[in-house]
């Protein structure tokens, strides 16, 4: 049952990411610096090109392209990732994707929580990437115990949160009253504590078997690690981050600069070291430090078939073959041309994407396919004769090798480490309490139903 005077789960979510950006410029405030270069790089991409303009102002809008797109966050238990999912239900965020980053040397997997229609991403895109810890790929069973049992005591979601997830369950939504306080919090489970709740001797043994272990273990809740707004120009931003006193990672993740953007770009700057207490004895506090938090940017292009992501993945596999770039930046140059040489191999232009198969579109009439009235015709004939038109689809997702970049820059340059590649999706969605939807059949779902949709009509007309 829903009841017209529920919040809509986009509006819940919009106010969410909204309060949780302002959280975090305040807590972070090298990101506010981060915010406002790109919101002016954006203005300056805009008024270079005037045709951007008027594309983005009809499929997004405009005064919201410098808002986040995403954010992080790492969990340490099943229990957490199961409450995590039925709160962002709340949001019209669903888990959609698997992410194994063991092979990466980084011991968590992970989903993408997120909306998932056309309308409700417009609405709001705000999604949040989110990782279990893998306890079972910590080799020092005694470590492994003693963070089990660090976690087991901790309680990541206050009792109202927990109360009004309830609530909209049964009733089936919120009131305004409800939905406000609800924003409020569960804004806390995301807060920065700089107060540990382990010693400086656990932090530590924590912290020699992976720095990503310690960043779960020692504090009180998730808190968020980045936040991720939209850039029109990644590649200034990123040479302008240093400009403005915020240390760039060495790299941008993803495909090379393109005219026909594929996936995802990504790059970030480097997590700030934070002063943190420990737990001493008898209520005593011991100063310390901890490294987790930082910003990120983002530009989206085209989602690629199965064929157009395993010629991606090659291609990204040969370019590091040639050069394996140093997390120092030593040669981020050489990488950068490497990247650009090798994804030649990959056709730069939209039609011939398509006709490789390579990525997915979405189909609809052309002005003058709507006026058509006598016209029985395939596919190919009817786009040569500007009678249907294609558009590329967004890919909303996340992609493995960049996600482990972004944690591996953030985690400090030694963070690599060597686990044994196993990918576990049954233990992860049984954890989850639920399945993770296909984001490849989501996205050819989209395509089938404008082509079925625009065949309909160019032939109901013909009949
Ligand atoms: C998540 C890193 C992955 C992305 O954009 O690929 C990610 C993390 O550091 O917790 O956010
Ligand atoms: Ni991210």
């Amino acid at each position: 049952m829903t009841n017209a005077s529920f919040v809509k789960a986009d509006t819940i979510r919009s106010d969410f990411s909204a309060a949780m950006s302002a959280m975090y410029r305040n807590e972070v405030p090298a990101y506010g610096t981060l915010m406002s270069l790109v919101a002016r790089v954006n203005d300056e991409a805009l008024a270079a090109d005037p045709l951007l303009k008027t594309r983005l102002e009809a499929t997004d809008s405009l005064s919201r392209i410098s808002e986040e797109r995403h954010g992080a966050i790492r969990l340490g238990t099943p229990q957490e990732l199961a409450m995590m999912r039925r709160v962002f239900a709340v949001m019209g965020m669903h888990p959609v994707g698997y992410y194994d980053l063991s092979t990466a040397g980084v011991p968590v997997h992970s989903t993408a929580f997120r909306p998932v229609g056309e309308e409700s991403l417009k609405r709001n895109p705000f999604r949040v990437f989110t990782s279990l810890l893998r306890l079972d790929l910590i080799a020092d069973e005694a470590l492994r115990k003693e963070a089990a049992e660090v976690l087991s005591t901790r309680k990541i979601f206050t009792d109202e949160a927990v109360r009004l997830v309830d609530k909209a369950e049964r009733d089936g939504g919120l009131d305004a009253s409800d939905a406000a306080q609800f924003v409020r919090e569960v804004l806390e489970t995301f807060r920065w504590h700089d107060r540990a709740i382990v010693s400086a001797g656990m932090y530590r043994r924590l912290h020699d078997a992976h720095r990503l272990i310690a960043d779960v273990v020692s504090f009180k809740g998730p808190h968020i690690n980045h936040l991720t707004p939209r850039t029109l120009d990644i590649d200034k931003v990123q040479a302008l981050m240093p400009d403005e006193g915020i240390a760039p990672k060495a790299i941008v993740e993803g495909p090379p600069t393109r005219k026909c953007p594929i996936l995802l770009r990504q790059t970030s700057f480097k997590a700030l070291e934070e002063a943190v207490s420990f737990a001493g004895e008898q209520g005593t506090w011991q100063a310390g430090s901890h490294t987790a938090r930082f910003g990120e940017i983002e530009q989206r292009g085209i989602a690629l078939t199965p064929k157009g992501r395993a010629l991606y993945d090659k291609l990204l596999n040969d370019s590091r073959a040639r050069v394996r770039p140093a997390a120092d930046g030593s040669n981020a140059g050489e990488y950068e041309a490497a990247l650009t040489d090798v994804f030649h191999a990959f056709p730069d232009d939209w039609n011939g994407i398509r006709k490789a198969g390579l990525g997915y579109f979405s189909y609809s009439l052309t002005e003058k396919g709507k006026a058509v009235s006598n016209r029985r015709a395939d596919l190919e004939t009817a786009i040569e004769d500007g009678v249907i038109q294609f558009d590329p689809i967004v890919y909303e997702d996340f992609l493995p090798v960049s996600a482990a970049g972004i944690f591996q820059s953030n985690l400090g340059d030694d963070a690599a480490q060597e686990f044994i590649a196993s990918p576990n999706q049954v233990m992860f969605e049984r954890d989850l309490g639920a399945s993770v939807l296909d984001e490849f059949a989501h996205y050819a779902g989209i395509e089938r139903a404008s082509l079925t949709m625009s065949m309909a009509v160019l032939n109901t007309a013909a009949a």
